[in-house]
């Protein structure tokens, strides 16, 4: 049992893997990485940034997955261990609220939440550019999107999974219209999912580790833990071959999340394995969801690599957030509330 617990439900059938013997780090991979393959359905190219939750003692997932058209659609996936998924061919067709057919041009990078009876998607979605969509689900079978949560231009949409102090929360990363050379994290607040306001700045790029030093995105739905809210996030440094995405995590004030505790200086987990290093976007590991057990403390960390696969790490709750404590460097701004 961990020492530091997590709030929340156990996950007895958690994917799950020790880590290997003399190992350092608090972040291991999956051995038979990754759990995608090139072309994995008919109309799809590759499936990667995507996100997954338990269901009816499995496993159901909103996937990213680019078509040979080279857009990206949001696809369903099902699994009985969390490692082997079978990912249906026709896209998640979205209705509004009065039954209309009201599909995204394109849709990407979702993360999945329960929250009361419902599972909401975040995504991010053409609106006159990229921005926050936001739908949701009881079955995975019928879908009914929602008004988009905020204005172009954004991304990385992530969704508290329970209200706090009587309102929903969102993470998001301003940006703008293409390739976004900036970026950190804000916080919105709402009362029903459809009017945000009482923005705040959670975090923002830089500090000493140059790996998140030219923007910032969130990641998983944060992890609600007794030392605070357990946020594992993107940090992209721009190198002469590009855009590197790593990833690190953050601890946040458990009543007031713009509130930074700790961050990490250095990153977690960083493009070594071929399956991150090379692909259709080299050097990318981009977080999207994890599977917790608050019994064992073990988190399951699903990640896409290189815009290719989706792929699978573990770690312990204690292990990461004593990580984090140990090597924190907060950078000027984080701690306050950013109003
Ligand atoms: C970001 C997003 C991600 C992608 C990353 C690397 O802007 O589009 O979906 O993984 O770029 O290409």
């Amino acid at each position: 049992m961990g020492k530091i617990k997590i709030i929340g439900e156990p996950l007895e059938n958690i994917p799950w893997q020790e880590k290997p013997e003399n190992y350092e780090g608090v972040i291991w991979r999956y051995d038979k990485n990754p759990l995608t393959k090139w072309n994995p359905t008919k109309r799809t190219a590759r499936i990667f940034n995507s996100a997954v939750v338990p269901f009816n003692g499995e496993f159901v997932g909103v996937f990213r997955a680019d078509h040979k058209d080279g857009k990206a659609r949001l696809h369903v996936g099902w699994s009985k261990d969390g490692i082997n998924w079978k990912i249906e061919d026709p896209e998640i067709i979205w209705k509004d609220e009065k039954g209309n057919i009201y599909q995204p041009n394109y849709a990407y990078d979702p993360r999945v939440v329960k929250i009361e009876d419902k599972f909401y998607i975040t995504w991010c979605t053409d609106f006159y550019g990229p921005t926050i969509g936001i739908g949701y689900t009881k079955d995975f079978k019928e879908f009914i999107r929602m008004e988009n949560a905020f204005l172009p231009y954004n991304r990385n949409g992530v969704l508290f999974p329970r209200k706090i102090n009587g309102n929903y929360v969102m993470l998001s990363r301003p940006s703008d219209s293409g390739h976004t050379p900036f970026g950190d994290i804000f916080l919105s607040e709402s009362k029903d999912l459809i009017y945000w306001g009482r923005h705040r700045r959670v975090m923002s790029r830089g500090g000493s580790g140059w790996w998140q030093s030219l923007k910032i995105g969130a990641g998983p739905i944060p992890i609600e833990t007794e030392e605070g809210w357990l946020l594992f996030y993107h940090g992209v440094v721009l190198t002469c071959n590009g855009y590197v995405y790593s990833f690190g995590a953050a601890i946040l004030d458990l009543n007031n999340p713009s509130r930074v505790l700790y961050r990490l200086r250095d990153y977690l987990l960083t493009p070594e394995m071929e399956y991150e290093t090379v692909g259709f976007v080299p050097n990318v590991a981009f977080p999207c969801a994890t599977l917790v057990d608050a019994e064992t403390g073990r988190i399951a960390i699903y990640y896409g690599s290189a815009d290719t696969y989706v792929s699978l790490a573990f770690a312990y709750v204690d292990e990461v957030i004593n990580f984090v404590k140990e090597n924190s460097e907060v950078v000027p701004g984080d701690k306050d509330e950013g109003r």
